[in-house]
């Protein structure tokens, strides 16, 4: 079993409907045990064309599924939900990101652990905070509370 923090984004439609069913289906895939979810809570969107704000929220799951396995399962959850495959950072249903796998680092050409801008980004680190202040992020070896009191001090890097 590996503790891993899933990201999830919606700014189409009911985006909570969208969250709380993503995490349900979540939930009902075999080798996923949901341990933690932080509030859902509105974001500006970063990047991307102009388009409405986010619903997002973070969730903390064991599982016994690898990684490429994983984001296999996060993508078939996204299709099943409708989710066409739009170009980056453009509006969607739902969208579910890999933040951190155990401690892994991980770098091919599909998949790059922990996720590449997550130490950037609010409307991740907003989320990930509240349930894993003290993960420490296998790359920058900072935690969460210090990654993310850099990036509201904007002198991350
Ligand atoms: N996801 C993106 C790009 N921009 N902005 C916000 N606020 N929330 C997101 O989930 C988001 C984004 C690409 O996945
Ligand atoms: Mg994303
Ligand atoms: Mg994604």
């Amino acid at each position: 079993m590996t503790v891993s923090y899933l990201g999830l984004g919606s700014n189409l439609g009911d985006k909570k409907k969208h969250l709380e069913l993503a995490v349900k289906k979540l939930a009902s895939v075999d080798g996923i045990e949901i341990i933690e979810k932080s509030t859902f809570y509105v974001t500006k969107p970063v990047d991307g064309p102009v388009q409405g704000d986010y619903l997002n929220g973070v969730v903390k799951i064991k599982t016994t599924i690898s990684p490429g396995c994983l984001i296999g399962t996060l993508k078939n959850i996204e299709s099943e939900m409708g989710r066409c495959s739009c170009p980056r950072n453009y509006p969607r249903i739902i969208d579910i990101d890999i933040l951190f796998y155990g401690n892994a680092i991980i770098n091919t050409e599909t998949l790059i652990i922990p996720h590449p801008r997550m130490h950037k980004r609010y409307f991740v680190l907003k989320g990930l905070v509240e349930i894993a202040p003290d993960e420490v992020h296998p790359v920058y070896k900072k935690t969460v509370s210090e990654i993310y009191e850099n990036m509201l001090a904007g002198c991350f890097e």
